[in-house]
């Protein structure tokens, strides 16, 4: 089992917004794999500290721990199998267009599972006007509760393509990414996090007719963002990680040309470090998806999609069973995990943050 940073990295992201030192682990820190270094001695910051200033491409070297902050040796990980299991679970709905009956009770599989992780989740019903005209949809929004009420939000849709001219059952498109949030979800529960960390299932992503075409997409995100705009709670999302056909048995992920810059970079460096640069593409796509509603409020945001590799079984009957994996899940887990330690913003969040930082700022950089 490989040891989560979660909770540093939320520890650490307690400095971007307060500005204050990350309290030190309650517990003594485990191991960090595989490229760990061991803990620093103490939590005390190193001597460079939040006045440093900050050039676009400039390089930082942090040569100190992160691990410090690791909340303990016994962090429940990752575990490839259960979300596996949730995949499964989820193709043997069968087809699961939103307003069908399939995903009505994959909908009822998804809470079941987050009350059974002991995690607070509520329906946000909505009635979306479609080509078929109005159809009642639901996302799922799961919070687990941090210390502060800033929220990460991971999101991905449990919805799959409608598709009246063969069996659709979204293996990797709707089912990989939906599977790891799940799982995703009862390691972030076991850990005591600094943030506070909001699961988002979106229903109506993909399109009611065959076309992508504006509106007829993203219904359930939209819908999110709107209400939480009038809700006027959008403010405390820091970022958004999307999730979506992450299950491919050949992973390869692109740097999507719509997402954040800056949140992009830092993925794919941690992608580098980890030994993950042969799923993590240098090359760039561009692909429009649930983060383009959060993108368009102002909220930094990336899309972690295989549009590449994948894209010969995108919307076919080969999205199956056949062409996905546990591992893939997996890798994409430690990369999402990783990540939390890098939205911390470098100019207000050096303060306690001890890795290695290859700081590449934009003019999308700061949100404040
Ligand atoms: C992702 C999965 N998408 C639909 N199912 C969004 C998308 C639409 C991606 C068009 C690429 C092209
Ligand atoms: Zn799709």
């Amino acid at each position: 089992m490989r040891p989560s940073v979660v909770a540093a990295i939320l520890l650490a992201l307690s400095t971007v917004v307060a500005g204050q030192q990350p309290r030190p682990p309650a517990r003594t820190p485990a191991p960090r794999t595989p490229a760990a270094k061991p803990p620093a001695k103490s939590a005390a910051p190193p001597a460079r500290e939040a006045s440093v200033p900050f050039r676009v491409g400039e390089t930082l070297t942090y040569d100190v721990s992160w691990s410090q902050f690791l909340t303990a040796g016994t962090a429940t990980s990752f575990d490839s199998a259960r979300a596996w299991t949730h995949l499964q679970k989820q193709v043997a709905f069968g087809p699961r267009p939103a307003g069908s009956a399939a995903l009505d009770a994959c909908r009822k599989y998804i809470l079941a599972e987050l009350k059974a992780a002991g995690i607070e989740a509520r329906q946000q019903v909505f009635m979306a006007m479609t080509p078929l005209g109005e159809m009642m949809m639901a996302n799922i929004i799961a919070t687990i509760p941090g210390r502060r009420s800033d929220r990460i939000v991971l999101t991905s849709h449990y919805d799959t393509k409608r598709s009246p001219d063969f069996r659709f059952v979204g293996a990797s498109d709707g089912a990989s990414s939906t599977a790891a949030l799940l799982e995703l979800g009862r390691v972030l529960k076991q850990r005591q996090n600094e943030l506070t960390i909001e699961l988002l299932f979106v229903d109506g992503e993909e399109a009611v007719n065959w076309e992508w075409r504006d509106p007829d997409n993203t219904y359930g995100s939209r819908y999110y963002v709107a209400a939480a705009q009038k809700a006027n709670t959008l403010g405390s999302i820091k970022a958004m990680v999307l999730l979506d056909m992450i299950g491919d048995k050949n992973l390869l992920v692109k740097r999507d040309a719509n997402s954040t810059p800056w949140l992009v970079d830092i993925i794919w460096n941690t992608a580098g470090r980890l030994g993950y640069r042969s799923s993590f593409s240098m090359e760039v796509g561009a692909v429009e998806d649930d983060h383009v509603p959060f993108l368009r409020a102002g909220i930094p945001s990336v899309d972690i999609i295989d549009f590449d590799n994948y894209v010969r079984y995108w919307h076919t009957a080969q999205d199956d069973l056949a062409h996905v994996s546990a591992k893939s899940l997996q890798i994409v887990d430690c990369l999402v995990e990783a990540r939390h330690a890098h939205l911390l913003r470098p100019t207000q969040c050096i303060q306690g943050l001890h890795a290695q930082w290859n700081v590449v700022r934009s003019r999308h950089a700061t949100r404040t």
